[in-house]
This record gives C-alpha cells, structure tokens and sequence, in this order.
C-alpha cells in the first residue's frame, strides 16, 4: 500500500498491510513537485528515513529509473541499505522519468545498459534479504508482448528478484496474457491503478506475487483536505468540520506520544 510520508506509512501499518510502497508520483507530489525527478535523490532518501522510522513494514522504494547510470544505483542501494529499506523498484526509462500515465511512447532504455544498472544494484546491496525489483515499461510504450517477455528474461537473467509489469490498460487482458506466458520465472508484481475493476482472486489465481495499490492514500488525502479547506473557508468556522476530521487525540496517538510520557516517567527527574 502507498505512502509518502511518515503519517501515511503509519496509517498503512495501522491497516493491516504487509508492506509499504513509497511511490514515487505521491512522495513527489506530497512536496508539490512533478514526478520527474523534480526531488533529488537525497531529498527523496529524506522522506525514506521518516518512512522507515515512523513503520516496523517492510518498504519497497519506487527508484524510478535509479537516478542516472549504473553508478547513481550502486549509490542509491547502499544508502538505501543504512536506511533499513527492504528493496528498491527500477524501471527502465531514462533519466528524467516521467510518469508512465503521461504520454505515448515513451523511451526506453537499452536492455544490456538498463541489466548493468541491475547487477550493480544487487552487487551493493547490504542486506542479503534486500529486494530489486525490475519494472518493464515495454507495453506502457507501446511494444509488443515479446518485447515485454525479453526484457523480463533479460532483467531476471541480470539478477532482479522479480518482474513489475506495467500496463496502463482499463483491462487485465494483458498481465494476463504475461503471467501466462511468463510462467513465474521470478515472482510478478502489479499496479492496477487503471485496471482496477478486476478482481483480486483473479490476480491470485494467476499466480501474481505482490499487488501494489500505487496512490490511494494521497489521492484520497487530497480530496478530503480540499473538502476540509473549502468548508473552513466558505464558513469561516470549524462547526462542519469538526465532526469528519481526525482529532487531536488521535495525532497524539498515532505518533506515539504514550511512549514519550512512560520515557518522561523513566528519564527526567522526579519532581
Ligand atoms: C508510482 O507510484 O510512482 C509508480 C506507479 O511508479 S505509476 O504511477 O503507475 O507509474
Ligand atoms: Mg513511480
């Protein structure tokens, strides 16, 4: 599940789900930025470390394309490593990425160069249990499926521990006809943000490893702080709010301050 921020990776432990995705449209645009790479890769790696503190999930990083050659990933995985982050997702375009929604055809990159950015990625990982996933744009950019089972074969073959397979289609048609084919090779991942009517099971059935829900978490903080923002302003009064927003207490609560008053009790002199 998605967050972009400290609060947000909270509130997907609080859920129930087993891991964090930290995409990288939403943790851009919780800064007001564009996701294409407008934040640096230490800004970003910022964000990580209130991610990584604030949850005991394991977090996925979205690398976009691993800001820049093999050199900038051998970087970004080592620092990603002292971070406690548990794997880093790569897709293969070129650096400045642009969001896969926008555009047509967008470039790749060459496979044998986008495979070394995979090696040098595993080769610095820090922690044996740290995961690369590699993300295939092939059908996002409008290439055939065979192009899209070569390059899964190339970035498996480089040592990605397993495949994300990206479509922007309104259907499943064709992760399925990947999965299909693919065969689980190395464990798929999905981002079903446009093919969101299918049902789960289906994903399951075929085999699928991991789903991500990609930006559910900004996209509804979103709509419920304009509508929180427009009440306010409309009624210069806090009366229709006050019954729909979270309360005090519960930011108290959710950001741990019990623990600070047993730590108080335990540390500061007794008065
Ligand atoms: C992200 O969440 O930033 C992703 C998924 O990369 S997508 O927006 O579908 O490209
Ligand atoms: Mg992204």
């Amino acid at each position: 599940m998605e967050a972009h921020d400290g609060m947000s990776a909270k509130i997907v432990q609080e859920a129930g789900f087993r891991g964090v995705w930290a995409s990288g449209l939403t943790t851009s645009a919780a800064l007001g930025l564009r996701d294409s790479n407008e934040a640096s890769w230490t800004q970003v790696l910022d964000v990580l470390e209130y991610m990584a503190d604030a949850t005991t999930l394991p977090i996925l990083v979205d690398g976009d394309t691993g800001h820049g050659n093999f050199n900038n990933v051998r970087r970004f995985v080592r620092k990603l490593g002292e971070r406690g982050i548990a794997g880093v997702c790569i897709e293969d375009k070129l650096f400045p990425k642009t969001n896969s929604f926008l555009g047509e055809a967008q470039p790749l990159a060459d496979v044998a160069e986008f495979c070394g950015r995979i090696k040098a990625g595993k080769d610095s990982q820090t922690d044996d249990d740290f995961v690369l996933v590699a993300r295939v744009e092939a059908l996002i950019s409008g290439h055939s499926m065979e192009e899209a089972l070569r390059r899964a074969e190339a970035y498996h073959a480089a040592g990605a521990d397993a495949i994300l397979i990206h479509s922007k289609k309104s259907t499943a048609e064709e992760i399925f006809a990947f999965t299909e084919r693919w065969g689980n090779r190395a464990p798929v991942v999905i981002v079903p943000t446009m093919y969101y009517s299918t049902p789960t099971e289906l994903f399951r059935q075929a085999g699928i490893s991991t789903i991500i829900w990609a930006n559910h978490l900004m996209r509804s903080s979103i709509a419920a702080m304009r509508e929180t923002a427009q009440r306010i302003h409309e009624d210069e009064s806090l009366v229709r709010v006050e019954g729909s927003v979270a309360t005090v207490k519960d930011i108290f609560r959710i950001t741990g301050n019990a623990e600070l008053e047993e730590a108080e009790r335990r540390y500061l002199p007794a008065k």
